[in-house]
């Protein structure tokens, strides 16, 4: 008599055939070239790793790291921590996950052969085995207009790869303005740095313009922790009387960013806590945490009903206080386990409390991939964790009287991975 399958296993023969849409990567349209990083030299230079790579080698110095071309890089962190050490980290056990799939073979002190398959891929083709093999239907991009290289593609035109989606990304243009205004100026945009006159009117135009060229289905900032509103800024003195001066940032959030992606239709996307280089040395890998203010986050879903605002925070603190704003608030949609939380306890956690505290909406994950080969370990390593949280809660389910069938699972898995809920329009 055969066995019966455990649902942990039905799980994850249904999820393994679930196509996955990616709602944040760093990924780019095979036809923008350069900008679609992939291969083994580009996996072991990923920032996570740089960071871990130097504090095995802390002699090493910031600045020899840096100057080293990128092949002794990858060799140095090949041998440190794959060779030297073993290799446990979430970001080393992603390279082996990716060098499996491709049937390789990662047992080895050099990565001659490892980089002699590489070389023998073209870019189209090894787009599709990557897709394949990671189960992705779709990815979105991160689309910076005031990136010069990126945007010379964007302007030349191009066939788009319908895999491949846009995100108009706002930090370069908004963050930290005015830092922002020659820039925006120097493509029409008739900006000032007081915010008066037609600057509201202009970065409109600006995210109108960029979010019809390039299709936008969101536009998505990261933010520091210390992000505020309504926002009382800080208090100044003009002409002996009090006055409060409002951050430039809420401002253009509320005056521009949202108005467009309410006219648009489009969600904003919040990714909130990081403080960003607080070791400039490390490049992308020196930004760290913080514990972002869900005040904030509650007041604009409340203030702004009718646009729907995906929120992903860094701290793990904040992760249950989130669950909580989504429940008060239907416009706030969480997303995925960010930077930071993308690590198999971390996802376990998360997932668990958020499904107890919201069922099923929300998008569980996504991938953040900066190299199109960790679609492959991202996934991976996240369904797997994943399909066991839903398989216990299924499990839950069936000993309180409610046994969950295969169509079941397939329905719940669509809803979670297939990206419907970035296009839900809420009313207030
Ligand atoms: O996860 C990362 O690679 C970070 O460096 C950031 O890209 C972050 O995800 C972001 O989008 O700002
Ligand atoms: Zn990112």
């Amino acid at each position: 008599m055969s066995v019966p399958k455990s649902m942990h296993a039905i799980v994850a023969q249904v999820f393994a055939g679930t196509p996955v849409t990616d709602i944040h990567t760093h990924l780019f349209d095979p036809a923008m070239g350069s900008l679609l990083l992939w291969g083994i030299d580009e996996l072991l230079t990923y920032h996570y790793l740089v960071a871990e790579v130097l504090r095995a080698r802390p002699e090493i110095t910031y600045k020899a790291f840096w100057t080293m071309p990128k092949s002794a890089q990858a060799d140095l962190i090949w041998q440190e921590l794959f060779v030297k050490r073993t290799p446990v980290s979430e970001a080393c056990r992603g390279v082996l996950t990716v060098l499996q799939a491709l049937g390789l073979n990662a047992n080895t002190e050099r990565l001659s052969d490892i980089r002699a398959y590489f070389a023998a891929q073209t870019v189209h083709g090894y787009v599709d085995q990557v897709f394949k093999l990671a189960g992705v239907e779709c990815v979105y991009m991160t689309n910076d207009p005031l990136n010069p290289v990126e945007r010379a593609v964007w302007e030349k035109g191009f066939e788009r790869d319908p895999r491949f989606l846009a995100a108009l990304r706002l930090d370069s243009s908004l963050k930290d303005w005015p830092q922002s205004v020659a820039n925006l100026k120097a493509l029409g945009y008739a900006v000032d740095t007081s915010l008066s006159g037609r600057t509201l009117s202009e970065v409109r135009r600006y995210l109108n313009d960029w979010c019809q060229r390039i299709e936008a289905r969101y536009m998505a900032i990261s933010l520091a922790p210390t992000f505020r509103y309504p926002d009382m800024g800080v208090k100044t003195f003009q002409h002996s009387a009090e006055c409060w001066n409002v951050s430039s940032l809420t401002n253009l959030m509320v005056k521009a960013v949202i108005p467009v992606a309410r006219e648009r239709g489009i969600p904003v996307a919040l990714m909130i806590g990081v403080r960003k280089a607080v070791n400039p040395a490390l490049g992308d890998a020196g930004d760290s945490v913080g514990l972002a203010d869900m005040a904030a986050v509650e007041n604009l879903a409340r203030d702004f009903g009718d646009v729907t605002f995906l929120v992903t925070l860094l701290a793990r603190e904040n992760m249950h206080g989130l669950c909580v704003a989504a429940r008060k608030f239907k416009n706030i949609v969480p997303f995925g386990c960010w930077w930071f939380l993308n690590n198999p306890s971390l996802i376990r956690e998360i997932t668990a409390m958020r499904m107890e505290l919201l069922g099923l909406s929300l998008i569980p994950q996504h991938s953040d991939c900066r190299i199109l080969d960790q679609l492959v370990y991202k996934w991976a390593h996240s369904r797997a964790v994943i399909g066991d949280v839903l398989a216990s809660k299924y499990d839950d389910l069936a000993r309180a009287g409610r046994p969950v069938s295969e169509a079941d699972i397939r329905r719940d898995l669509a809803v979670l991975f297939d990206g419907r809920l970035i296009n839900q329009r809420p009313l207030v």
